[in-house]
């Protein structure tokens, strides 16, 4: 666990929603050194292992207008069953939905890349900045759950993670993973998949940006709610025009609720 001096938090202001600090600045005097353990030396060990994939990186931007009344209309029929309904189960269920033509991006290689298994279950980690740092519990068989009961399991591993209580049962055994960053801010990221994985996407904030109407032969510029999304994948059993596929195919759920709410379970 990182000592609380390295760790630099922000809030927003209520003045003008300025990003601040959540404490006044400390200076110190004298350089320190501290020992790497717990879960930053398992960091250390994961990510220089992620590290040594040969991967890509590929990205695109996300249209969420027409999600983001679906998603409240769906966050006030979730508190009835006291869930917080934010936007990730709905990014990990369109990731569910198309993995399911791109079974290859749910899947694993063995140390040397001489086989590939192809997972049956979706278990979709979910990177998670906790006080003890980074984890990734995932949500298992998600191609079987309700996006309700993704949002409920969510819930349930975010509970978990801030009391530190997340155990191996829901970190292990992931087979894809989102990293929301934007819950923190930024646009981009160049996200590390974890080893036993083949793929992850990062999602950045969503803002409201000005982008041109479905028919730009009009010339008319709207307020859109607009979110990059940030890919990787192990460049040894993936091409870039797959991931670019899947890509094109979970934008399209996400930018047409109507569409991905055929293929919803
Ligand atoms: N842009 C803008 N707002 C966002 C957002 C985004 N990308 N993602 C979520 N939000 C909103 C949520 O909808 C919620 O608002 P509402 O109250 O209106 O619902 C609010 O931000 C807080 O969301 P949350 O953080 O509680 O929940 P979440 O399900 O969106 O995210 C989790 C959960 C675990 C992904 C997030 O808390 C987290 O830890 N993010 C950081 C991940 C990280 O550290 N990645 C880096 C890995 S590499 O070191």
């Amino acid at each position: 666990v990182m000592s609380d001096a390295c760790m630099s938090k922000t809030q927003t202001s209520p003045a003008a929603g300025m990003l601040l600090p959540t404490s006044l600045p400390v200076v110190h005097g004298k350089d320190r050194t501290e020992a790497i353990k717990g879960f930053q030396k398992a960091m250390v060990k994961s990510m220089t292992a992620s590290l040594q994939i040969p991967h890509f990186g590929y990205c695109d931007e996300v249209d969420l207008t027409a999600l983001v009344g679906l998603r409240l209309a769906m966050k006030q029929v979730a508190e009835q069953y006291g869930v917080r309904f934010s936007y990730m189960p709905l990014f990990v269920k369109a990731a569910s939905i198309a993995l399911t033509h791109f079974p290859v991006l749910n899947a694993s290689v063995d140390k040397n890349c001489e086989n590939i298994t192809y997972k049956a279950s979706h278990n979709i980690g979910i990177a998670m900045d906790t006080p003890n740092g980074l984890l990734v519990p995932n949500i298992k068989a998600v191609q079987g759950r309700t996006v309700l009961e993704c949002a409920q399991e969510l819930n349930r591993l975010q509970q978990l993670g801030a009391k530190g209580a997340l155990g191996a049962a829901d970190l292990t055994h992931g087979t894809f993973t989102l990293s929301n960053i934007g819950t923190v801010g930024g646009t981009y990221a160049k996200p590390v998949i974890p080893p036993t994985e083949v793929a992850i996407g990062a999602i950045g904030k969503i803002q409201v940006l000005p982008r041109f109407k479905d028919n730009i032969s009009t010339g008319a510029v709207v307020a859109a709610h607009i979110m990059q999304v940030s890919w990787s994948a192990d460049h040894r059993v993936v091409d870039g025009a797959t991931m670019a596929r899947f890509s094109n195919l979970w934008k399209s759920l996400l930018e047409n609720p109507a569409l991905m709410s055929l293929y919803m379970k």
